[in-house]
């Protein structure tokens, strides 16, 4: 009785995905012009090409990506990990990948919380980027300690938010009054708050060591930093944005434009820079700014097998081998063109990826399957070739930590390119976050063999029938 009466943490989270958008479109406008751009270039898109729309409806997936979005937030202390760990799990996501951004100059490392499973995805698929700040990095041992000690004394979760994440737990669930407060309450987690927590010269301090850290040590909370709209024509958007005053960034990072998209290309326009007070030690508030929030779109593509992603890191490493991208954008077309000729050897077709076991496919029946009797046994080569099987690309739902790291920088400045001895340290993360980490690829694959099981059940069954 009482189950039947809980709201699905899919509805919970499509609620809270809902929620974060409104908030942030009053509290970053251009984040709402941005949706704006995005929605007209993806119905534009659509027009033009039908057979991708009519693929994105044939899978389910053309509803969910209007409503698509991610976010990231920056945490200070393992208790705040854990307990976010715990907020996330009330709708339905859970902590898939390690991304550790030490290398790349950025003192943390990072997992996103998203849903697992085809169904969810499909309902929604909200996900967060969120990481973990990595004091061990600040070579300065007081101002650690300091660090520490202020952010030993905040409390990111609302009363009613803890304890409506410890009923969901212990009851399996929430009901409908208990989950609209739930989401009104976990928001406030992700709210901006302009008043810092922090002297004027501690945040200068903080500051100093990494803007990074000052932005999550001196406020209250870890404000949203950005939401994504999902984009199915990158350079269109990345083109169009400054007809709308909005400054992209200088490139687009992950894999080059290719007719068959694969994993995921990001494009941001810069943090703005918002009025804060700090309060000083007499008790008057100063007012200055802070640079945090930015807005970024991205364009989702095929997940990708392991050996797809060693030969992508491949091809992205050789690329920036011959030219890195610089800060200021003066060789962003030199950067394109060598990008572009280093994923010459990456085969640009669906067929070509599948045949060289580079990614991952969700396969169906076509309707000549659907209604020809066949031998379900057969290889799955043969099923397809018999025009019995066809194949669609699943979409990656992850991160990449070369992007991420891109993206992290175009919004610190460009000043702060600082090397980090420290290494990835995914066993550190898991011991503060109180749970393991999922692994993506296990994930896709999970997804591929379900589908490939459904297809042989229903070709045997179709036999059974005749
Ligand atoms: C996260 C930056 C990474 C992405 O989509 O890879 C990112 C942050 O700035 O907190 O947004
Ligand atoms: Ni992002």
């Amino acid at each position: 009785m009482k189950e039947n009466s809980f709201v699905s943490t899919d509805d919970i989270r499509s609620a809270f995905s809902a929620a974060m958008s409104a908030m942030y479109r009053t509290e970053v406008p251009a984040y709402g012009t941005l949706m704006e751009l995005v929605g007209q270039v993806n119905a534009e898109t659509l027009a033009a090409d039908p057979g991708l729309r009519a693929r994105l409806e044939d899978t389910d997936s053309l509803e969910r990506i209007s409503e698509e979005r991610h976010g990231a937030i920056r945490l200070g202390t393992p208790a705040e990990l854990s307990m976010m760990r715990r907020v996330f799990a009330v709708m339905g996501m859970h902590s898939v990948g390690y991304y550790d951004l030490s290398t790349a100059g950025v003192p943390v490392h990072s997992t996103a919380f998203r849903p697992v499973g085809d169904a969810s995805l499909k309902t929604n698929p909200f996900r967060v980027f969120t990481s973990l700040l990595r004091l061990d990095l600040i070579a300065d041992e007081t101002l650690r300690a300091e660090a520490e000690q202020i952010l030993s004394k905040r409390q990111i979760f609302t009363r009613g938010a803890i304890a409506l994440t410890e009923k969901a737990e212990k009851e399996g669930g929430l009901d409908k009054v208990d989950a609209e407060r739930f989401v009104a309450e976990a928001l406030e987690t992700f709210r901006w708050h302009d008043k810092a927590n922090v002297s004027p010269e501690m945040y200068h301090r903080l500051h100093g060591a990494h803007r990074l850290i000052a932005d999550v040590v001196s406020f209250k909370g870890p404000h949203i930093n950005h939401l994504t709209p999902r984009t199915l024509d990158i350079d269109a958007v990345q083109a169009r944005m400054p007809d709308y005053d909005i400054a992209p960034k200088a490139i687009v990072e992950g894999p080059p434009t290719r007719k068959c998209a694969i994993l995921l290309r990001q494009t941001s326009f810069k943090a703005l820079e918002e009025p804060v007070s700090f309060q000083s030690a007499d008790g008057s508030w100063r007012q200055a700014s802070h640079t945090a929030r930015f807005g970024e779109i991205e364009q989702r593509g095929i997940a990708l097998t392991p050996k797809g992603r060693a030969l992508y890191d491949e091809l992205l490493n050789a690329s920036r081998q011959i030219v890195r991208p610089a800060a200021d954008g003066s060789n962003a077309a030199e950067y394109e063109e060598a990008l572009a000729d280093a994923f010459i050897p990456f085969p640009d077709t669906w067929a070509g990826i599948r045949a060289e076991d580079l990614g991952y496919f969700s396969y169906s029946l076509t309707s000549r399957g659907r209604n020809t009797k066949a031998d379900a046994s057969k290889s799955l080569d043969s099923l397809i070739a018999d025009g019995l099987v066809q194949f669609d690309p699943i979409v990656y739902e992850d991160f990449l930590p070369v992007s991420a790291a891109g993206i992290f920088q175009s919004n610190l400045g460009d000043d702060v390119a600082q090397e980090f001895v420290a290494g990835p340290n995914q066993q550190r993360f898991e011991v503060d976050l109180g749970a393991k980490v999922l692994n993506e690829f296990d994930h896709y694959a999970g997804i591929e063999q379900a589908s490939i099981a459904d297809c042989r059940q229903m070709l045997s069954s179709a036999e059974a029938a005749e």
